[in-house]
C-alpha cells in the first residue's frame, strides 16, 4: 500500500530514517536474538532506532508508541504482545502520518489500512509441521504403551498470536489420528521458568504424559528441568516437541533431550530495515512477508549445530 509520509525516505532534514521499535520483552532465547538483529541492522545501515521492551506488557506497548508519534518518528515498528486491543493507537499513528509495520506477531484490527505489512512466520504451519510429525511418529511416542498418545501443551502467552495460531496448526494435524489426545494445555509465558513450573504441576497429577508440545525452545527446556527432576529422561520418558530452533533448544536436540524443533527465524532486522525503506520512498509493499524456515530432527541439529548463529 501507499506511504502516507510523501516521497522522501526520510522524514527528517538531516536524511537520516528514525525508526521506533516496541519489542514484546525478553522473554526468550527467540526475542534475543530478534532484538540483535534489528539493533545491528540499523546500525549497519545508519537508520537512528529508539527501541521499548514492553517487559511483556501490552500497556508499555501502547505507551511507547504513543511517545513515538509524539517524537514524529519517520516509521513505526512493532511486535504486539498480543492480537487485540491496539486499535486506538494505531489510528492515531496514523493521523501522524507515520507508517507503522508489523515484525513477528499480527494484530487483530478492524481496518487493515492500520499497517503497511507484517513480516513474520507462518505460526498456523508451525504447528501444522509440528502436529505432523507427532503424528508420522505415533507408534513411537507412545512411551506407555498403552495404545493412547497422551500429549501436553505448554502455551505461548494468551492471545498472543504464535500462541493461537501454534495450537489451532497442531490441533488440526493431530485429529487425523485418534489415538492422540491433548489431555492438558496450559500457558507457560514462552519463558523457560513458566515452562518449568506448568510442567511440574502437570507431572504431579498425572503419571501418563508421553509428549510435551511446547510452542517454544524456552519453555521446553523449562520442561526438560522438571521432566528430570522428576526422575525421568526427556527425549526417551517423556518425547519433546518444540519451535524456534534456537542454539540452546538446538543443543538439546542434538543430546537427544527434544525430539523434534520446527524452526521460526528470529533474524528479521535486514527484512524490516528494507520494508521501511521501501515504506518511506512511496513503493508498493506485499501486505504479508513470510519469511522462510525449516524444521529440525535430532541427526539434522548435530550437523546444524557448529554453524549456529544464535
Ligand atoms: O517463538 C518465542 C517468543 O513471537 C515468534 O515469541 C515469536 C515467539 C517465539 O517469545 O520464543
Amino acid at each position: 500500500s501507499e506511504a502516507d509520509s510523501g516521497s522522501d525516505s526520510s522524514g527528517n532534514d538531516d536524511g537520516t530514517i528514525t525508526m521506533g521499535f516496541a519489542q514484546v520483552g525478553a522473554e526468550s532465547g527467540w526475542r534475543t536474538a530478534n532484538t540483535k538483529s534489528i539493533q545491528e541492522t540499523a546500525e549497519a545501515e545508519g537508520i537512528e532506532l529508539k527501541f521499548n521492551d514492553a517487559q511483556g506488557k501490552q500497556e508499555n506497548q501502547i505507551q511507547a508508541i504513543r511517545s513515538y508519534i509524539q517524537q514524529k518518528v519517520d516509521v513505526i515498528a512493532f511486535s504486539p504482545v498480543v492480537e487485540t486491543g491496539f486499535d486506538a493507537v494505531l489510528q492515531e499513528a496514523k493521523a501522524a502520518g507515520i507508517p507503522v509495520i508489523l515484525t513477528d506477531r499480527a494484530v487483530d484490527v478492524e481496518d487493515p489500512s492500520l499497517y503497511e505489512t507484517f513480516l513474520g512466520s507462518d505460526f498456523v504451519l508451525e504447528g501444522e509441521r509440528a502436529g505432523d510429525w507427532l503424528v508420522e511418529n505415533a507408534k513411537d511416542s507412545d512411551v506407555n504403551g498403552d495404545g493412547t498418545i497422551n500429549v501436553v501443551q505448554l502455551e505461548g502467552t494468551t492471545g498472543a498470536a504464535p500462541a493461537i495460531d501454534r495450537a489451532e496448526g497442531f490441533a488440526s494435524k493431530i485429529s487425523a489420528d485418534d489415538s492422540i489426545e491433548v489431555t492438558a494445555s496450559q500457558t507457560g509465558e514462552f519463558t523457560r521458568d513458566g515452562g518449568k513450573q506448568v510442567m511440574e504441576s502437570f507431572l504431579q497429577s498425572d503419571d501418563s504424559i508421553d509428549v510435551v508440545f511446547a510452542h517454544n525452545d524456552d519453555m521446553g527446556l523449562g520442561a526438560i528441568e522438571a521432566i528430570e527432576a522428576a526422575g525421568l529422561e526427556p527425549g526417551k520418558d517423556i518425547k519433546i516437541i518444540t519451535i524456534d530452533a534456537v542454539k540452546d533448544g538446538m543443543t538439546a536436540l542434538a543430546d537427544g533431550k527434544i525430539n523434534f524443533i520446527v524452526e521460526c527465524n528470529p533474524l528479521l532486522g535486514p527484512q524490516l530495515m528494507d520494508l521501511a525503506k521501501k515504506v518511506l520512498d512511496g513503493e508498493e509493499v506485499p501486505e504479508r512477508v513470510v519469511t522462510d524456515e525449516g524444521t529440525f530432527t535430532q541427526e539434522q541439529a548435530i550437523e546444524a549445530l557448529p554453524q549456529r548463529q544464535y
